[in-house]
């Protein structure tokens, strides 16, 4: 069966672009200023109408919350510099994700999550979307990305880009997400270790039920972690009827095909 992306162009279609894609995640405060730019370039030429993207930490968020254990929430004076670095350096890689769209003629626009969202126990409780959604009617290309955010019951946590990207698309009934990562789409076991792991090129709500099942049940759970974190927060955006395409944004066009629509070249799911 072909996998096709439809396109209506009158709902917002969120981009995901992963961390693991634009930065590098073994170093520290690696970009990869050379995919950021061609995948500014993809998403120009795509000229995606009502386009929200949302980029994820790689290596400049993720070794900082770590370090100072800023997702289980504020404990000790220590951290709170901590906290700060962490939005900190997102602000940086967010900084050379914008200079490239904006010098690629995408009218990007940044809205820091930090400054618009209080989670509760590591969930979005309010979001102030007033801006957003006067930039989106207003065709231009909000900006946003995993971030430290605040939390009322932790004193803060990280938000990831993928709570960000599921939250967006079910508030603005989004026609589509396009999730861009380091892989060629969603595997029945991590592809980067396992020789034999097989792509799925489409899945429906169930099927992608079971998959989780698999994952979740699996010893592999930690290399897999990031696959199943997705999953989680897609389930119900798939079960409100939004598709979902999974394509691999490290090799170049992926994005770009998946933005204009038709036919998906890596894993498309969708409710039935
Ligand atoms: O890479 C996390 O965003 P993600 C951002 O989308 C931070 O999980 C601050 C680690």
């Amino acid at each position: 069966m072909e996998s096709v992306l439809e396109l209506d162009e009158a709902k917002p279609t969120i981009l995901k672009i992963g961390g693991s894609v634009i930065t590098d995640k073994n170093g520290e405060l690696a970009a990869r200023t050379e995919v950021i730019n061609r995948l500014a370039e993809e998403i120009q030429k795509a000229n995606t109408r009502r386009l929200v993207i949302v980029h994820g930490g790689g290596s400049f968020g993720h070794p900082t919350a770590q370090k100072y254990g800023i997702k289980e929430g504020l404990r000790e004076e220590t951290q709170k510099i901590g906290f700060a670095e962490t939005h900190h350096v997102m602000t940086v890689l967010n900084g050379l994700v914008m200079d490239s769209l904006v010098w690629h003629s995408v009218p990007a626009v940044s809205i820091m999550p930090s400054s618009c969202i209080i989670t509760k126990n590591g969930r979005i409780k309010t979001f102030d979307d007033a801006a957003l959604k006067m930039l989106l009617g207003m065709d231009f290309v909000p900006v946003l990305y995993g971030d430290a955010v605040l939390d009322e019951t932790l004193g803060f946590t990280v938000l990831s880009g993928d709570q960000l990207v599921a939250y967006l698309a079910m508030k603005f009934n989004a026609a589509r997400i396009v999730i861009g990562v380091d892989t060629d789409g969603l595997y029945d076991a991590d592809p980067k270790t396992a020789k034999n792991a097989k792509l799925y090129t489409h899945l429906t709500l169930s099927e992608l039920e079971k998959v989780k099942s698999r994952l979740a049940g699996s010893a592999a759970v930690d290399v897999t972690g990031g696959m199943l974190g997705k999953i989680n927060e897609l389930i119900p955006v798939v079960a409100q009827g939004i598709p979902v395409a999974i394509v691999n944004a490290a090799k170049p066009n992926r994005t770009y095909k998946a933005l204009i629509g038709g036919s998906v070249e890596g894993t498309l799911i969708e409710k039935e």
